[in-house]
């Protein structure tokens, strides 16, 4: 994990939103988890028939559950069991319990549904309060809460949390960024919240209507998720927006964001485990991976009443560890999402991760951070992959050969990290199309053609 140099208070200063969960011995934690899953298995094998046979094709009770290694023994849970039991087929509760619907628009098919009853929601607040204490938000604060609010979780969620801690939210939602701007000014918004990618757009939009962000914004930290970015687009961010960008993951089937967050040493994403037990799996074979290892995160919700989700596969590759954190957190930390696996294309018969060519793309020099990979399988040839990217203002005054210029280094780079050649444009500014929300960064037009 790469460990980053930015912070803007000492550690020691840091406050630790609930400490006795969040740095609980190791032993003292598997102990409440494992009372909390058998909780878990009984009400979910109680109430929902998938589950129900689930654990018996494991010849597993709840009620002999002994230890949380038993948990390897069961199934897993898949988006296409979701989507089997669409909409509320994986309820434990009357739909008169349930207070909130949230969902996820999957690329294929029926969205993915996040179901919550009254005490879902205070789980909800609660991992989320831990999100911001983590990255050095305090009641003091005024959170810019630009992910979307409706059916995606990331506003009302980011919402939940700021309300908890007592902070001044602005439910921006997306869109209209200029006045986001205007209004990020006015009311001297401290925290940003929004996606990384429309977190640039913003810069940009500050760049455009020719405000100096560095100067003019009082914005100190930055909490990015719901997509893959690479450290090079922290970078690019914190530059841009004078602040301190921190990662934050989570998922509709989970909860939606709060799973998991950086504390300010930046050295991985804390789990909250006493809800969320995480593990990690092959993804081919599905054997469970040992502490330290890269694989599939597969997680087990541990206090969700409406809908627990047990053994759930995320399709998310990252890194596990279960060292104590610097911070004093000792809660399990996974890596930055390093890719999905099935984000993972296949061009030519080498596997390809979009993370590999945004770091190329953002680690090169003369480019804006945004960027489309464009597949294509022309009728009896090979794969054919397209990389644009956009030339930042002062690159492309610069003229024809200095783009020329670029684009040969990041096609040589590009050749080397991927071990195969990729068309490179390097397009003119605002040539590429820009996200509010999660952004679309691959066109794989091959599977049109078949
Ligand atoms: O994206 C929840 C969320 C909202 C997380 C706001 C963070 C901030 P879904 O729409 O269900 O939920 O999408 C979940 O998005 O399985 C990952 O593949 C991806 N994802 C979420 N956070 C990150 C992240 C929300 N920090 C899916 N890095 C997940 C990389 C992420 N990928």
């Amino acid at each position: 994990m790469a460990k980053k140099k930015t912070r803007i208070n000492p550690l020691s200063d840091m406050p630790i939103w609930n400490r006795e969960m969040e740095t609980m011995p190791r032993a003292k934690l598997q102990k409440l988890q494992l009372e909390r899953l058998k909780e878990t298995l009984e009400r979910a094998y109680q109430c929902i028939p998938f589950y129900r046979r689930l654990l018996n094709d494991a010849r597993l009770k709840p009620t002999e559950v002994k230890s949380l290694a038993d948990l390897n023994r069961v199934g897993f849970t898949t988006k296409q069991d979701l989507r089997e039991h669409y909409p509320f087929g994986m309820l434990t509760v009357p739909l008169e319990q349930v207070v909130r619907i949230h969902a996820s628009s999957g690329t294929t098919g029926k969205p993915t549904v996040g179901a919550y009853n009254k005490h879902d929601l205070a789980v909800w607040a609660e991992v989320m309060a831990r999100v911001y204490t983590a990255a050095g938000v305090t009641k003091k604060d005024i959170v810019h809460n630009a992910y979307g609010y409706g059916l995606f979780t990331g506003g009302l969620g980011f919402h939940l949390g700021a309300e908890k801690i007592g902070a001044t939210v602005i439910p921006m939602s997306g869109g209209l960024s200029k006045r986001q701007i205007t209004l990020m000014e006015d009311f001297g918004a401290t925290v940003l919240a929004c996606t990384p990618s429309y977190a640039l757009v913003l810069a940009e939009t500050a760049h455009e209507t020719e405000l100096d962000f560095r100067s003019r914004m009082k914005v100190r930290v930055g909490i990015f998720g719901a997509e893959p970015w690479t450290e090079e687009m922290r970078q690019q961010i914190q530059e841009r927006m004078n602040l301190e960008a921190f990662d934050i993951y989570g998922l509709t089937e989970i909860i939606g964001p709060g799973v998991s967050i950086e504390c300010p040493e930046h050295n991985g994403l804390h789990i909250a485990e006493d809800h969320f037990l995480a593990q990690l799996i092959d993804s081919e074979t599905g054997e469970t991976l040992p502490n330290g290892g890269t694989g599939e995160l597969v997680i087990t919700t541990l206090t969700k009443e409406a809908m627990p989700m047990i053994r759930y596969r995320t399709r998310d590759r990252v890194t596990l560890t279960r060292e104590k954190c610097a911070c004093g957190r000792t809660v399990a930390r996974m890596s930055k999402v390093q890719g999905r696996t099935d984000d993972m294309l296949i061009v030519r018969g080498v596997n390809v991760f979009p993370s590999q060519i945004e770091e190329v793309v953002l680690g090169a020099d003369g480019v804006a951070p945004h960027y489309l990979i464009v597949l294509d399988r022309p009728k009896n040839e090979l794969d054919n992959l397209e990389v644009w990217v956009e030339a930042s203002p002062e690159l492309w005054g610069l003229g024809h050969e200095a783009v020329e210029h670029v684009q040969a280094r990041i096609y040589r780079d590009l050749q080397e990290t991927l071990g195969l050649s990729a068309r490179v444009s390097v397009l003119q500014p605002n040539a590429i199309q820009r996200s509010e929300g999660k952004a679309k960064r691959v066109i794989d037009k091959r599977e049109l053609v078949k």
